[in-house]
């Protein structure tokens, strides 16, 4: 191909490209399938191997780039980045009205609320529609250069929309899913975990490497407009919408209220609500809509009259330490966890707490009969904050850790730079317990029906001893439904459940089996690269070593793990009861291409995450907000506003019946 010619079609690919980017992580109306979108994205590459020079930075292609920076620049803000005062209640965002009546006592005073988005606050500055840099806050006058680290988040255009000189302000964050999976993978490489998704998200931008941030799942979303003179909006409203005509990812949940009563009312509207979006919020930011209004009010020291920021009290709770057990993990650790007064906190009831370790429990001083703040990190488990210690009334006892293993009695130890003590006996049976219940697991084997309390009864019946045993359960439904709380129908579930298993993708039973630093996506890796299990448990340390990202330490803990006679004998056990050992990429018809639904509520038997997943594998799209581009809504039980808004647009509304219709499961 002659170069003009490839020229051209570069350039026209890229705009393809731009375009689908825009309408995907933008508009929430994407045209094309992932896969015909990664088609378009190839072929890009491949004209510009062929031909280097052609490479653009703002290229698509272009996100994760050159060599790791060797330290963070500095950047001044042509702008200052402002701060944002605090309203900790009612009360507060009463005065701030009040207050900004009394400075424009004659204007009609519009609002707009926004949900503030508990992640990092950064500056990207486009010059000629070019990405050309992005950096933190700082201290508002001056932050870090991580443009290396932005330009590898999707959502944010290397190129915008127009040919404008422009700087524009927003947040980076994690969505929630994103962050427990990235945990999840975390532990299971003995790393150590994120507390929430803000400092999962700090702790990415803060790479030199931008490779990390690139396979971390980051979404921005632009909330002000810096230093922006082709721009000329007359509200903050505008400014959104300008922003959005970019190529800039705005916030879809916000609203523009004319009272204080309808500030209140959308304030509060979030409370519980929050607890439903797939992002962590901290409270909601209320600005004064004109911008005429906004320089009028001019801003204190630090932060604008025209705007506040409307906190949720944090969401912890005082209760009290019932007494302190110790749970035995898949692998052998000790875990001493906070059994609690049950007490509500962030929507649940909460009646244990992780005390996570010896060094934390002896840090924090934990004992029993305590009264303890505690907190969810990042929604995941709760965790004991800090003792009350002005409610000690002496006589709370003292916890130590045991010198044997609760369940088998075992003297455990504790491994030289390991903070955790451990039993080590293979046949321990709080070890089997958690064996099975991971290898169960929803993102394992997902067998529903076998969780912690039905397999600890199934051990305690003598029915299963290790996750081999599941497998010889459907032949067993005679002494199955004499078991309590097992009647006929949850019987035959579970049966069907362990059956449907067998054919689960090899990833899922290599992460199922608990191998050591071996978590989902080290399973796919491993599954795609060898193919079968018979392939993988032949590889040798320096065959494994060869995978990208399998490092020194887990293909040694692989080729530990299958050299085991009982890992020998268990895989023998697995092959004969019919599992799947091969990696199988039959794809499934494409019933729903080209469909977007939402899904809202509690459905009766999936999780909204497994239907969204059905969905996606048909050929679907799954988005967060309900629009006229929507096809479907799926509700449940306790839909809320997303219902309503289908009803108002006049959305189809299904129930999980229709949708497994709809995907011909039924
Ligand atoms: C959000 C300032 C103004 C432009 C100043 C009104 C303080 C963090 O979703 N609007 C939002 C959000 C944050 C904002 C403004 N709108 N400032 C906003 C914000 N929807 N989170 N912030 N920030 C962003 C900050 N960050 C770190 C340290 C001190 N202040």
């Amino acid at each position: 191909m002659k170069r003009e010619e490839a020229l051209a079609q570069i350039e026209q690919l890229r705009q393809e490209i731009n375009e689908h980017n825009y309408r995907y992580h933008v508009l929430d109306d994407p045209q094309i399938s992932d896969t015909a979108f990664d088609k378009l994205m190839q072929q890009l590459v491949e004209l510009e191997r062929q031909f280097p020079d052609l490479i653009t930075p703002d290229s698509p292609t272009q996100r994760v780039g050159g060599q790791p920076q060797a330290k963070f620049a500095q950047v001044v803000h042509r702008v200052p980045m402002l701060s944002l005062d605090n309203a900790q209640n009612l009360n507060d965002l009463r005065d701030f009205v009040r207050r900004a009546k009394n400075l424009v006592p004659t204007a009609e005073l519009e609002f707009v609320i926004e949900l503030k988005i508990d992640g990092l606050a950064v500056s990207l500055q486009y010059e000629n529609g070019v990405l050309v840099r992005g950096s933190t806050r700082g201290n508002g006058e001056v932050g870090e250069d991580i443009t290396h680290n932005l330009r590898t988040v999707h959502s944010i255009p290397l190129r915008l929309r127009r040919p404008y000189t422009i700087e524009v302000r927003g947040e980076v964050y994690m969505p929630r899913a994103a962050f427990l999976a990235l945990n999840e993978e975390r532990e299971a490489q003995g790393q150590t975990l994120f507390a929430n998704p803000r400092n999962a998200a700090a702790g990415s931008l803060r790479q030199l490497d931008p490779k990390v941030a690139a396979e971390r799942h980051l979404e921005m979303i632009t909330y002000a407009l810096g230093y922006a003179p082709d721009l000329t909006p007359g509200t903050h409203y505008e400014a959104l919408l300008a922003m959005q005509d970019l190529g800039l990812r705005i916030n879809p949940y916000f609203k523009i209220a004319h009272s204080l009563e309808e500030v209140v009312d959308y304030c509060e509207s979030w409370r519980e609500k929050r607890h439903e979006l797939p992002f962590d919020i901290d409270g909601l930011v209320i600005k004064i809509n004109s911008l005429a209004l906004q320089e009028q009010l001019g801003t204190t020291a630090k932060s604008p009259r025209w705007a506040i920021a409307y906190k949720f009290p944090a969401e912890q709770a005082e209760t009290k330490v019932l007494g302190i057990t110790v749970q035995v993990g898949r692998i052998g650790t000790l875990t001493p966890i906070a059994e609690l007064e049950p007490v509500k906190l962030a929507g649940t009831v909460v009646k244990r707490a992780s005390l996570h370790n010896e060094d934390i429990l002896r840090e924090k001083d934990v004992r029993i009969g305590d009264y303890v703040l505690i907190q969810k990190a990042g929604e995941i488990i709760p965790e004991v904050v800090e003792v009350i210690k002005a409610k000690r009334s002496g006589e709370e006892k003292p916890f130590s850790m045991p010198t044997n293993c609760p369940a088998c009695g075992s003297s455990v130890k504790r491994l030289p730079d390991e903070v955790a003590l451990r039993c080590f006996n293979p046949q321990c049976p709080a070890q089997e317990l958690e064996k099975i219940v991971h290898f169960a697991a929803r993102g394992a084997m997902d067998i529903e029906g076998l969780g912690p309390a039905v397999a600890q009864q199934l051990i305690s019946a003598g029915l299963i001893k290790d996750v081999a045993d599941i497998y010889l359960l459907p032949q067993k439904r005679d002494v199955l439904i004499t078991l309590e709380r097992q009647a006929d129908k949850s019987v035959d579930n579970l049966i069907n459940a362990i059956e449907k298993s067998k054919k689960q993708p090899l990833w899922r039973l290599l992460h199922a089996l608990g191998i050591r630093f071996v978590g989902a996506r080290t399973a796919k890796l491993l599954a795609s690269h060898f193919g079968s299990l018979d392939a993988l448990m032949s590889a040798s340390r320096e065959e494994l070593a060869q995978v990208p990202e399998i490092g020194p330490k887990i293909a040694a803990s692989i080729t530990d793990f299958f050299a085991l006679p009982a890992t020998q004998e268990l895989i023998t056990r697995l092959r004969a009861a019919g599992l799947n050992f091969r990696q199988t990429e039959a794809k499934q018809p494409q019933l729903l291409q080209g469909k977007v639904f939402v899904l809202t509520g509690t459905l009766p038997t999936y999780s909204r995450e497994e239907a969204a997943q059905m969905i996606e594998a048909a050929g679907g799209k799954v988005t967060g907000s309900v629009s006229k581009k929507t096809d479907y809504v799926v509700a449940g039980e306790k839909a809320g506003s997303k219902l309503a808004k289908a009803l108002q647009l006049g959305v189809k509304v299904i129930d999980e019946a229709a949708l497994l219709e709809l995907l011909k499961m039924q």
